[in-house]
């Protein structure tokens, strides 16, 4: 039996996926400076898809296709199609199912966009996996194997994660993403940050696998690059340390997502760093503390606290990728230099702000509908990096925040800027130039 995964491609556009002759020479340039060494993309390979493609039997025969690197073949020899639906792809990951169901073949429907929206994905495929694939995918291909498939399959538990089989890297060519060295560790999240749904699929209990597991897996990868796809790596710092120990003796390079607390925690701050962390990117979110406590995450973030953090961090020779919303109920017209302003002084390596863009399954999008806000739910626009303003903002409208998103992008990506940023982040210089270079190319076409 012949299964295709498929991640369907967020950009609106025609892709065009050859690569410019530029970007090769620099990756060759990074890849000889630098211990660690690059593919040959700009993108990362879907892990979602790795994993069901692992969970799947020996028996069958899988293939993924991820169209953000590569052209889907809507004429392909198949039995059985998966499509893995975010939001901002959810219209073409529908396209896609419908093409291949016009020619008489089953498809199935996962991830978060799905699992939120159950019922709009299921007119759009023979049925769908609501929430972690780990505890029905196999009863999802034994009911596609005799044509008893359900409209709706969901896990009684979430998954125990011990155990868990190594995501299928082999099925994709590491050529065509920036590494294919990419684990998840651990998965859920206690927070109930409003603008925020991975809840829906991996629940509000932090859950990790066992350190040696883990261990297992980084030895597994062809160099010390070791890219780690979790939303807080520090969530149970007691675990954090444990892990970090066990890596520091294999000298890899690593970079995550953390919450702020490991700059508050000496201990965990120093075994981390000594066990690798490269760029660490934290969801500073807001320079106004009103806005800290609306989105609920006062429980993590201080402002106060955020200068000390990044110099803390920075001085230890780790980029640090801060991350900002604009946008937030308390923002006014006044935001954006603030931000930019606060971004320059910080002195942080890789600084990302983004629109405020409520996607289904948080507090904030269940908010704003109720409260008439949304501007329309056409999904494709639904992208905080890449998308436009789709709900009307509290204290400008829609054009300014647009206007002001694009301000801060010039200003923090500025040559005066990024030079300032690379000189002040000299012990994590590659990082710090490869991150700086990309997003400046995005505001200074
Ligand atoms: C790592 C990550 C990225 C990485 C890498 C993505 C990649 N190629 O793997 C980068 C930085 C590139 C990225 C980019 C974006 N991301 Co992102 N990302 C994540 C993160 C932190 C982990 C995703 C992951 O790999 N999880 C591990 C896998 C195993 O878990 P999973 O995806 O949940 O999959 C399980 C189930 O959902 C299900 N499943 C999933 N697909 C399928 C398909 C089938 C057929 C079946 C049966 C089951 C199934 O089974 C899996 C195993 O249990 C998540 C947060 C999170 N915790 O999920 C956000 C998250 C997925 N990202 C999000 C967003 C918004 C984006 C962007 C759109 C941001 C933007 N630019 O505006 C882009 C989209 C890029 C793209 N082309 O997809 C949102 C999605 C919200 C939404 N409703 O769509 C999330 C949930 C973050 C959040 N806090 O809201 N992201
Ligand atoms: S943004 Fe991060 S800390 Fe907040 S709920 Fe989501 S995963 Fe948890």
């Amino acid at each position: 039996v012949k299964i295709c995964l498929i991640q369907p491609t967020i950009s609106r556009r025609e892709i065009n996926y050859r690569e410019r002759p530029s970007v090769g020479l620099a990756r060759w340039l990074f890849n000889h400076l630098s211990p660690v060494s690059f593919g040959g993309g700009n993108k990362l390979p879907p892990l979602a898809l790795l994993t069901v493609a692992a969970l799947t039997p020996p028996e069958y025969q899988v293939t993924v296709v991820d169209e953000e690197v590569e052209r889907l073949d809507f004429e392909m020899e198949v039995d059985l199609v998966g499509i893995s639906i975010l939001t901002t792809n959810a219209y073409r990951g529908y396209e896609i199912a419908r093409r291949f169901r016009d020619r008489g073949v089953r498809v199935v429907l996962g991830g978060i966009h799905a699992t939120v929206l159950p019922e709009e994905a299921a007119r759009h495929g023979d049925a769908v996996v609501i929430g972690e694939a780990e505890g029905v995918w196999n009863r999802v291909l034994a009911d596609a194997g005799n044509g008893s498939l359900k409209p709706f399959y969901r896990a009684e538990a979430y998954c125990d994660m011990k155990g868990m089989p190594h995501p299928r890297r082999d099925l994709v060519s590491p050529e065509k993403y920036i590494s294919s060295n990419i684990i998840q560790i651990t998965r859920g999240c206690p927070n109930s940050c409003s603008f925020c749904s991975v809840h829906a699929v991996a629940g509000r209990k932090y859950r990790f696998r066992p350190v040696e597991e883990v261990m297992e897996e980084i030895d597994s990868f062809d160099n010390p690059l070791v890219l780690i796809h979790d939303d807080n790596i520090v969530g149970d710092p007691e675990y954090a340390k444990e892990l970090f120990r066990a890596m520091i003796p294999r000298k890899v390079y690593w970079v995550s997502q953390a919450s702020l607390n490991l700059a508050t925690d000496p201990e965990l701050m120093d075994l981390a760093v000594r066990s690798g962390m490269k760029v660490v990117l934290i969801g500073f979110e807001s320079v106004y503390e009103e806005n800290i406590r609306s989105v609920g995450k006062s429980g993590t973030n201080r402002v106060a606290d955020y200068l000390k953090a990044i110099d803390k961090l920075r001085d230890r020779g780790v980029c640090v990728s801060g991350t900002f919303i604009l946008g937030l109920e308390n923002d006014g017209p006044g935001v954006f230099k603030k931000t930019a302003d606060f971004i320059r002084r910080s002195g942080m390596g890789a600084p990302i702000a983004g629109i405020l863009t409520p996607y289904p399954g948080s507090s904030l999008f269940t908010r704003m509908k109720k409260e008439g806000k949304l501007l329309h739910t056409d999904w494709s626009r639904y992208s905080h990096t890449m998308g436009d303003v789709v709900f009307r903002p509290h204290r400008m409208t829609p054009e300014e925040l647009e206007a002001g998103r694009r301000f801060v992008g010039r200003e923090i990506f500025s040559m005066r800027s990024v030079a300032r940023r690379l000189a002040v982040n000299r012990k994590a210089l590659l990082p710090t130039l490869g991150w700086n270079f990309r997003k400046r190319g995005i505001f200074y076409r």
